[in-house]
This record gives C-alpha cells, sequence and structure tokens, in this order.
C-alpha cells in the first residue's frame, strides 16, 4: 500500500521533523494540525493545514481541530469496498495512508506539583485517541504511527518497497496504537477515580492513602521475556522486569552459563536471593519449591555451604544455591566431589578458577547477581478480578528489641542463634517452625496448615537428616495459638524460642515454656509468607 497522503499532529515532536522529511522526499502530501503545521513549515516544508483542508478553522481552544469527517472519512473508508471509495470520492474526501499521532501530555500533566483539575481536564486529547483507534482499526489501508522510535524504519521500508508499507507492518502498528490509547485511557481513569467526588483540582497525592499507594498504581513492567512455559508446561509465562528495580534484584541477574531460566527457576531464584542477602557474614541458602531447604552461616562460603547441605542433603538435590560473596573453587569442588546436581548457582561473583570448573558442567545455570538491597520493593498477588498489592517484609528482629518472657533467660549464644533462625524462618512459607543451631538450620517445617504440624514436620526431618536437636534453637512465623506446638519442639530437645507473641494464649504457651525451662523471646511482628 502506497503512502500518498500523511496526516501529522504530535504533542511530542522529537524526531517529528525529519520523519516528515522523509515522508516529503518520498512525494508523500502532508497534512498538519497548528503546532505541528507550524514547526514543519518552519523547517521549510509545504504542509496543509488541517483547518484549511476541511475548510473548518481550529476551534473551541483547539478542542475541534481533527475531528471532521473529511478526517475520518479519508481514514476509515474501507479500501476495498468500491461502495466506500465511492462514497468519500463523491464527498470529495481523499484517503490518508498515514497517520503520525502521539498524544496530549496528559501524564507530565498530572506529575505537576499543584495541578489544577482544568488543567488535567484539558490536557485529555479527544481528537488524537479518535484518529489513533480510526486508523488503527483500519490498519488494512492506514498505517499507524504513534511511537517515534519507528519513524526510521518506517522510513527505511518505505524507501524499499517504492513507498509502500507492509501490511504485518500495518497490523504491528495498530496492536501499539491500542495499547498507547489504552494506556492514556487508564492514567486519566485512574486519576480521576482518586479524586474526591465533585473535587475542585486536588491531586490524588492529598487522598488519605500512604504515598506508598496513590490512586494510580504505576508500575513499569516493560522488558519482556517470553519462557518456554509457565509453573507447568501446559501454561504460557513470560518474565517482565520492573523497570524500577535496584541492581540488587533477581530481575537483574547476568547468565554466565547453563541452559535457559525457566518460571520456576525465576522464582526460586528470588527466594534464594532474597533470603541470602538477609546476612552480612558468609551465608549459603538453598531452595526447593520456594523453600529454604538448608540455610548457614560460617567463616566461610565453603563452611555454610557444607553446614546448609547437612540440614536436608535429599532435598538439596535439584536445588537453587545462593551465596552471598565471590565463590571459589573451593566451594566448586566440594559440590561437584558429593555430585551435587544443582539447577541454579547464585552470587555477586566467581573467581576465575571457579568459573572455569564450572563450565565443564554446560547445564548448569549460573547466575551473577549484584548484592544490593531493592527498596521499596512491592509485592503483588493477582486475585480473580483483582491485584493485591503490599510493601515487602522488611522487618528484621535485633538484639535491642527482643522481649524475654520467661524465667529463663536466653544466653548470648541463644540469642544469636534466634536471630539467624527468625532472618530464616522469614523466608520459609507459613506455617514456618524453623530449629536452628550453630549457624545452621537443623529442621524446616514449612507451608503446613497447622502450626504443631510444621513443628512435627520439622523435628522428623532433623531426626532423617541425623542432627541432633537438643540444645537447639526455634523460630516460629507466627505465634503458637495452643502450647501443644512448644510441647512438641521441648519434647525435641529444643532450649530456647523466638516468635512474635500476641496470640490470646500468650500465658498458656509462656507457662508451657517455663514448664520445659525453655527460654522464650517475643519480636512483635510476624512474617506469615504465603
Ligand atoms: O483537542 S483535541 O482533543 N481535538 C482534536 O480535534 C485534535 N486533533 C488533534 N486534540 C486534538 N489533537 C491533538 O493535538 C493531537 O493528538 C496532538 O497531541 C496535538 C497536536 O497539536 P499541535 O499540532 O497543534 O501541536
Amino acid at each position: 500500500m502506497t503512502i500518498k497522503q500523511a496526516l501529522i499532529s504530535v504533542s511530542d515532536k522529537t524526531g517529528v521533523l525529519e520523519f516528515a522529511q522523509g515522508l516529503a522526499a518520498q512525494g508523500v502530501k502532508l497534512l498538519s494540525t497548528g503546532g505541528t503545521a507550524k514547526m514543519l513549515r518552519d523547517a521549510g516544508l509545504t504542509v496543509t493545514e488541517i483547518g484549511d483542508y476541511t475548510g473548518f478553522p481550529e476551534m473551541l481552544d483547539g478542542r475541534v481541530k481533527t475531528l471532521h469527517p473529511k478526517v475520518h472519512g479519508g481514514i476509515l473508508a474501507r479500501r476495498d469496498l468500491p461502495e466506500h471509495l465511492a462514497t468519500i470520492e463523491a464527498h470529495g474526501i481523499p484517503t490518508i495512508d498515514l497517520v503520525c499521532v502521539n498524544l496530549y501530555p496528559f501524564a507530565a500533566t498530572i506529575a505537576k506539583a499543584g495541578v489544577t483539575l482544568e488543567d488535567a481536564i484539558e490536557n485529555i486529547d479527544i481528537g488524537g485517541p479518535a484518529m489513533v483507534r480510526s486508523s488503527a482499526k483500519n490498519y488494512n489501508g492506514v498505517a499507524i504511527v504513534t511511537d517515534p522510535e519507528d519513524y526510521a524504519p518506517l522510513l527505511a521500508e518505505m524507501k524499499a518497497n517504492a513507498g509502500a508499507l507492509q501490511l504485518a507492518t500495518r497490523f504491528n502498528l495498530a496492536k501499539k496504537a491500542f495499547t498507547h490509547t489504552a494506556r492514556y485511557d487508564s492514567m486519566i481513569a485512574n486519576w480521576l477515580t482518586g479524586l474526591d467526588e465533585g473535587a475542585e483540582a486536588k491531586p490524588a497525592e492529598a487522598a488519605p492513602v500512604p504515598a506508598i499507594f496513590p490512586a494510580r498504581l504505576q508500575l513499569a513492567f516493560d522488558r519482556s521475556e517470553i519462557l518456554r512455559y509457565g509453573e507447568n508446561s501446559h501454561q504460557q509465562a513470560a518474565f517482565y522486569r520492573d523497570t524500577t528495580a535496584l541492581p540488587g534484584s533477581i530481575a537483574n541477574y547476568t547468565q554466565l552459563q547453563g541452559k535457559e531460566l525457566s518460571y520456576n527457576n525465576i522464582a526460586d531464584s528470588d527466594a534464594a536471593w532474597e533470603c541470602v542477602k538477609a546476612f552480612d557474614v558468609p551465608a549459603c541458602v538453598i531452595i526447593k519449591h520456594a523453600n529454604p531447604c538448608g540455610v548457614a552461616i560460617d567463616g566461610s562460603l565453603l563452611g555454610a555451604y557444607e553446614k546448609a547441605f547437612k540440614t536436608d542433603s535429599t532435598s538439596a538435590f535439584g536445588g537453587i544455591i545462593a551465596f552471598n560473596g565471590e565463590v571459589g573453587i573451593d566451594v566448586v569442588e566440594a559440590m561437584n566431589q558429593r555430585k551435587h546436581f544443582v539447577e541454579v548457582l547464585i552470587a555477586p561473583s566467581f573467581t576465575a578458577e571457579a568459573k572455569a570448573a564450572l563450565a565443564a558442567k554446560a547445564n548448569l545455570r549460573v547466575l551473577v547477581v549484584p548484592l544490593g538491597k531493592d527498596l521499596n520493593k512491592l509485592e503483588l498477588k493477582r486475585v480473580g478480578g483483582g491485584l493485591l498489592v503490599q510493601t515487602a517484609d522488611d522487618f528484621t528482629a535485633q538484639a535491642s528489641g527482643l522481649k524475654v518472657v520467661t524465667k529463663v533467660q536466653p544466653t548470648a549464644q541463644q540469642i544469636e542463634d534466634l536471630l539467624f533462625a527468625e532472618r530464616v524462618a522469614k523466608f520459609v512459607k507459613s506455617n514456618a517452625i524453623v530449629f536452628c543451631g550453630g549457624g545452621m538450620t537443623l529442621g524446616v517445617g514449612a507451608g503446613q496448615m497447622s502450626r504443631v504440624d510444621s513443628t512435627k514436620i520439622a523435628s522428623i526431618k532433623a531426626q532423617n537428616a541425623g542432627l541432633p536437636l537438643k540444645g537447639s534453637v526455634v523460630a516460629s512465623d507466627a505465634f503458637f495459638p495452643f502450647r501443644d506446638g512448644l510441647d512438641v519442639l521441648a519434647e525435641a530437645g529444643a532450649t530456647a524460642v523466638i516468635q512474635p507473641g500476641g496470640s490470646m494464649r500468650d500465658e498458656e504457651v509462656i507457662a508451657a515454656a517455663d514448664e520445659h525451662g525453655i527460654a522464650m523471646v517475643f519480636t512483635g511482628a510476624r512474617h506469615f509468607r504465603h
């Protein structure tokens, strides 16, 4: 389809002059609205102003410029229907083959401090989206250009095709165009929804909601990657990267080697990475199905790995492993020695020697992610018809904030172990019970519907791993609703417990701890993780 006549009407004038010059050079006639026409004409191009074209001047302060049958007839007439072509001819309406539009800057307007409602309303584009939608609907006969990034490639395609654009190109442009207007309208709807009823120019910021939850949730997940499949092979999946994420987040991984990352790999890598970053001494985290099955700290990464592996060597098989420091050859050799099959290995860096040794395992996915916190991270969960949004759980218990509630006081060593256990429990799916000792997890009970079952499972797993629980400490992600859980962990050999407290039966639970001679501390903060 050869482009003979184009209508250009843009608020963001970036690159439009070069585009118009390119079109003119290929013999395209140019139509344009006031501001755009002036700019092009000042640069020496021949442009017909839209008012001269329609025979109606732009009116009502520009509210009506292109809303005219001569414009929309020229865009919407089906080129494949002789009746349509006869109709426009009878009315003296030439076809318009390319429409280049971007809209009034509503986003920039509402972002201004002290924006008035009137200002915002005037920046709601009506004629622009009408042309974008008309053109996109009729992509069979019209090319709709809404993104300045497309200017150069389109000119190149026309040049290579005697002034024509392919159907596939026009179809892709139409998809982009509808996305453009859909986003624009949602932005307007969201902003207006955030205003009080009948409000006089009250910016959304004034609404009584925390600053992190503006009336309009502005998310920027642009760079998407199509994944082979989702959690299961019959599910389609993609990975959208948050363009505002800080470098320390998992999305900023560099893959050194190995197979393509899967949906589950990315989810588990995130869990491993967020957990290992919680420690400021050498640490190792092994994740299976989003839960830690081994976490340890030590004087060295090798020591941390050996300890983390011991927690649950069966589950560690096929796990995702993260380290919070540079991985050396010693760690790689230890993994190789015990033939530890790993899905993904993550660290902020690897020594040259370690990299060389890992290269021998071509399938092993190795990721480098810089250390660093992902501040202001929002957590999103899709539910039927909506999105649940919350800030990340950024509470970490500190020794100074612990409240001892039992007769027995915890020792300094127990406090250290309890704080370690609490950090791990935060990353275990609820109900979470984590037995720890000597800077490592001894038994992890995860994802059970009852806390007492989680406690039993954690203790059984420790027994299976041959790890004695005598003298161990326990973290619980939420309070014990009854004393039964406490009885189980005391029986297993635990001597100190960390939990948020706050149960109606706290007294009963404290009495049980005293009965067993256990030290118990309250943190005041729960770590549910679903
Ligand atoms: O005020 S409008 O809603 N009514 C119209 O008829 C109309 N036609 C084009 N806005 C309209 N436009 C918009 O004007 C375009 O979407 C573009 O953003 C802007 C370009 O105006 P100018 O060329 O005068 O800078």
